[in-house]
Formats: structure tokens, C-alpha cells, sequence
């Protein structure tokens, strides 16, 4: 086909295994670009060409847990029963909130829903009756403790203390907190996940797993 001076420019072909991607994913978030679509898979594919390589070691004492748009650092865990904890949750977004919650079941539900929507995503809520030892709170936007049994280290007021929906430390840009615990008896894989904007995060990528082994 001859090309005139003033047609618009010609689109490059795009493999069909990449349009499904890219439909997929505009779906699940028309607010971005397909250029962040394609970082955010090629970022995933690598992530798990690295854990297939190098499997993914128990973790315990301190792991730093990063928020960026929209995608955790790392995105798996595994911790073993009875292994004390201490989560540096850092955002290190300068633009957006982000909270960490862990749970099974999401509701997908609420991700049809307009209007108002109930602030539980999970059917289950990991830390109900864990109990949590919050420290360091910097740029908390509010933090909800649902049913984990939270001891503050520091003036409460600092952590913007809420009620409703799931436990979940929410930051502001550059925010961070530190989170105590002993992995409680909880077995098996857990789901984290950040739905801030109406689950928007959570739906674009911002989610992880951690598997717990038994002690
Ligand atoms: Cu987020």
C-alpha cells in the first residue's frame, strides 16, 4: 500500500497475545496508558522469572514491604508459623496513598459496584486476633485495626486511628510504619492487596501473596 505525506501515521502490528493482555487490562482500569500496561507485565514476567529461579526463602525479623503505583515490593513472602516479624511498610509513591490489607476471598463484587462501597474487601481478614505491635508511624493517613489486637508503641494520635473495613495501615506519599508480629497458626496462602481508589490499585496490580508454612 502506498503511503500519501498526509495520512496519519500507520499503527505497528501487535501480536494477538498482547492485544488480549491490553484489553484485558483496559477493562480493569481505563485511567491508564497502554504504556504503563505493558511496564507493569513485562515487570510481573520478570518477577517470576526470578522467583522460578530462585525460589523464595523463608523470611523473618525485618522485610521491608514497598508501595509504589501500583505494584508492592516484593509482591511474595513466605513465613513460617511462630516466626517474629517486623514490616517496614514504606510508600514510596510521591504522588499517591496506599495501604496494605491481607485476606482471602475478595469481594469482586465491589469492583461493579458505584456509590458508596463497604470498606471490607475481604471475607476473611488475616489479622483478626493477631496481635500487632504498631511503631515508627510517619505520614499515616489513618490506620484501621479492625479486629487485630494492636498495641501502640508512641502517642496514638500519630497513627489516625479509624474504625470499619479491613485491618489496613493506609500512608501518604513518602509515609511509613512498622509492624510487629508473630506469624500467627494461619497456614496456607494469604492475598495482600491495596484498594484505595475503589479498588482500582488492587485491580491494576497492587496485590501479592504470602505463603505461611506450618512451624
Ligand atoms: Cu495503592
Amino acid at each position: 500500500m502506498n503511503k500519501l505525506p498526509n495520512d496519519p501515521p500507520v499503527e505497528p502490528e501487535i501480536p494477538e497475545e498482547q492485544q488480549w493482555s491490553r484489553r484485558q487490562f483496559l477493562v480493569g482500569s481505563a485511567a491508564l496508558g497502554v504504556a504503563g500496561a505493558v511496564t507493569l507485565f513485562g515487570r510481573q514476567a520478570l518477577v517470576d522469572a526470578a522467583r522460578g529461579l530462585f525460589g523464595s526463602p523463608v523470611s523473618s525479623g525485618t522485610v521491608h514491604l514497598y508501595a509504589y503505583d501500583y505494584y508492592y515490593i516484593p509482591n511474595y513472602m513466605t513465613w513460617r508459623v511462630g516466626d517474629q516479624m517486623d514490616i517496614i511498610f514504606q510508600n514510596q509513591s510521591h504522588t499517591h496513598w496506599h495501604e496494605w490489607t491481607m485476606g482471602r476471598h475478595v469481594n469482586e463484587a465491589y469492583f461493579q459496584a458505584f456509590g458508596n462501597l463497604p470498606a471490607d474487601a475481604w471475607a476473611v481478614d488475616f489479622w483478626d486476633g493477631v496481635h500487632v505491635t504498631l511503631s515508627d508511624p510517619y505520614n499515616i493517613d489513618n490506620f484501621v485495626p479492625n479486629k487485630a489486637i494492636v498495641t501502640y508503641d508512641g502517642p496514638k494520635a500519630l497513627f489516625n486511628i479509624q474504625t470499619g473495613g479491613d485491618f489496613s495501615p493506609t500512608l501518604k506519599p513518602g509515609g511509613s510504619i512498622h509492624i510487629s508480629f508473630t506469624v500467627p497458626n494461619k497456614p496456607g496462602i494469604w492475598d495482600y492487596g491495596c484498594f484505595v481508589q475503589q479498588y482500582i490499585h488492587y485491580r491494576t496490580g497492587m496485590r501479592g501473596k504470602v505463603m505461611i508454612l506450618p512451624a
